[in-house]
């Protein structure tokens, strides 16, 4: 650092130099300020190897099986083209022509997205999914799409994982060039919870179809079609491949539940349809779609809509293979599976036994089942390194019917009720849940609006509040936050408006908007907000990917890019050692850069001295390293 220091150091640049320039030239010594990111990688491992990781801690461990994950060996040189191909040739209408033609039921995998968002609390890091992205792109040439982006593994990357998500859709990308990437858009709310400005999201969308998405499945948390348009629109624009979808609640044969019938799916379906989409996204992130009911819905909007059909649901009853069976015999055009390592309860349901399911029937997906055997193996092994995050549920329940908790939300929750010590009352919190979705006019739940509904059950259950006496005027209640939002039209309206009961007692009389909430949102000034982040970042350098980045959540944004200049690329480290630190005498490796690899081997931690540091011993790359870090125990 020092030599480096010097080299660039304007007065030695200059030839101005002298015998006692350095002696005379403090800052050269400034080392803090421009430490290699070799460096900060060994102070982030001495760090975690001293204190464990805060997210870790009293948590289950790997076990031994947890071996360092291996990919499969890709089984061709020269990928087969695959749908990426037909997109970037012809364009995304050609996409769906070529849908409708397949015989075979086309398959997504989920595994890099809704599969570990769901099981495991969308902890899973890039570099888990970027090893293993060239065997999907060799031995999986025939899925229709990987969905590895968006929803919560946005900000969850950022916040907890201290990566870059657009980095990590950069690299599947690079590494995976034949299969279609698909995220998912909660569509005005972005991958936030919250309803953005309209040139956010077509900023957001622009930048994401740069980077390498190419289907958007794009839904709105209240099923609002004109709360779509903009982002719709987005990627239209953009040239990929718009997955118009409807969120399924509700049961279409329970006469209870009348407001969401077949009739109620398929005019949403026309409106997306007129709205541009290419494809049509069922999106049922409870799991509620019953076989039979999948039969029925999947006929009706195969008449009434011509657009392919692009299932995706979650096994949370166990129920959740019928189901899709049941849609592939209608004619669905495509489902939503994980691989079986990662599939089951909240999750999606089991890709291999899907295939095999299908198999020598007239819908046979053609994939090839050891190929996925072999890929769910991988799957396998990375998921033990995650033990942390398991939720310990132990088997499907019926119960879902009950509740409707999305996939993603479910385990999210529980862990939530639990740190407010409602654990033993969970079953209290699901009917509650149902409660508040009745007491809301029975609305969709999806992300954000399930979050709505999972705070207010929390509240009424810690509270000892029942629907009674919530909607009673002469009982006082002190609503969350985000309910009063939702209630004042910042989310949008559901079909047929909230009712009247709660929305005047949540608001106090102030009138809701009940037009969509982007109308009244001022437009950001991009030039603006560019100059504030340079500000923010000290000058320090920044893309368009960060922009977005902090547009979506600045806070969150900036604490990543701080931790980012003392930590650098930790998205390199095994997931082992980012969670748990170092063994004296393991060795790993790092390639922070293609080709450029630390070779690091932790000899030793030193007892914590006085002043409560320890020193850390490493060989890098051969060279002894030392580094001190508080001891924070
Ligand atoms: C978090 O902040 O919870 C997630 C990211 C981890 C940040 C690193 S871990 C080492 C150091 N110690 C902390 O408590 N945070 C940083
Ligand atoms: C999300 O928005 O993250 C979801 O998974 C909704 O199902
Ligand atoms: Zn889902």
């Amino acid at each position: 650092a020092f030599v480096e220091n010097l080299l660039k150091h304007p007065t030695f640049l200059n030839n101005e130099y002298h015998t006692q320039f350095i002696d005379t030239t403090p800052e050269l010594f400034d080392f803090k300020a421009r430490r290699d990111r070799a460096t900060k990688i060994l102070t982030y491992i001495a760090d975690i190897t001293v204190n464990g990781h805060p997210e870790t801690q009293g948590r289950a461990k790997p076990g031994a099986e947890a071996l360092p994950p291996k990919a499969p060996i890709p089984r061709t040189k020269d990928n087969i083209p695959g749908t990426r191909q037909i997109l970037d040739q012809f364009g995304p209408d050609a996409v769906a022509d070529w849908m409708r033609d397949q015989k075979q039921l086309l398959i997504t995998d989920t595994t890099m997205r809704d599969g570990h968002q769901s099981l495991l609390a969308t902890r899973m890091r890039s570099i888990d999914m970027i090893r293993v992205a060239p065997t999907y792109a060799a031995n999986m040439s025939s899925l229709f799409s990987v969905e590895c982006w968006g929803g919560a593994t946005f900000d969850v990357a950022y916040r907890f994982l201290q990566e870059c998500p657009w980095q990590r859709l950069r690299d599947i990308r690079a590494k995976m060039p034949n299969i279609m990437t698909q995220m998912l858009l909660r569509a005005s709310n972005g991958v936030g919870y919250t309803n953005y400005p309209d040139n956010v999201v077509q900023e957001f969308v622009r930048q994401a179809a740069t980077s390498g998405v190419d289907v958007f499945r794009v839904f709105d948390s209240l099923n609002w079609v004109e709360n779509m348009r903009v982002a719709m629109d987005a990627v239209i624009k953009a040239e990929k491949v718009c997955e118009g979808t409807i969120c399924y609640t509700g049961d279409i044969n329970d006469p209870a539940r009348a407001k969401y019938n077949v009739k109620y799916y398929v005019e949403m379906a026309k409106e997306l349809e007129k709205a541009g989409a290419h494809v049509l996204g069922l999106k049922d992130m409870a799991g509620l779609l019953k076989p039979a009911a999948a039969t029925q819905l999947v006929k009706a909007l195969k008449e009434e809509v011509g657009l392919p059909i692009h299932f995706h649901t979650h096994d949370t009853s166990g129920a959740a293979i019928a189901t899709v069976l049941a849609a592939s015999d209608a004619g669905v055009d495509v489902v939503d599976a994980a691989m079986d390592a990662l599939s089951g309860n909240t999750s999606q349901p089991t890709l291999g036994s899907i295939v095999e399911a299908l198999k020598h029937s007239d819908r046979d997906t053609k994939l090839d089942v050891s190929a996925i055997r072999e890929i769910s193996n991988y799957w396998e092994t990375v998921r033990a390194h995650y033990a942390a995050f398991e939720s310990g549920l132990q088997a499907p329940a019926s119960e879902v019917y009950l509740h409707e908790m999305p996939g993603g939300q479910f385990t999210n929750l529980k862990a939530q009720a639990r740190s407010l010590g409602l654990e033993e009352r969970w079953h209290e919190v699901a009917q509650t849940y149902a409660d508040v979705n009745q007491m809301f006019g029975d609305i969709v739940k999806v992300t954000p609006s399930s979050k709505v509904v999972g705070d207010m059950a929390l509240m009424m259950v810690s509270q000892g509040l029942t629907r009674a006496q919530v909607e009673d005027p002469d009982t006082d209640v002190s609503f969350p936050d985000s309910v009063i939002d939702m209630m004042r039209g910042n989310l949008g309206q559901p079909p047929g408006g909230f009712p009247d009961t709660i929305v005047k007692k949540a608001l106090k009389g102030e009138k809701p908007n009940l037009n969509r909430p982007g109308k009244s949102l001022k437009a950001i000034d991009l030039d603006k907000v560019r100059a504030e982040l340079s500000e923010k970042l000290d000058g320090r350098a920044f893309d368009g990917e960060d922009l977005n980045g902090y547009l979506m959540y600045p806070k969150v944004y900036l604490d990543y890019a701080d931790r980012h200049e003392t930590y650098g690329p930790v998205r390199t480290l095994p997931t082992r050692t980012f969670f748990y630190g170092m063994e004296p005498g393991e060795e790993i490796t790092a390639e922070i850069d293609p080709g450029k690899t630390l070779e690091i081997r932790m000899q030793a931690v030193a007892e914590t001295n006085e002043e409560g540091e320890a020193k850390v011993f490493f060989e890098l790359n051969g060279q002894p390293r030392t580094i001190r870090v508080a001891n924070r125990l």
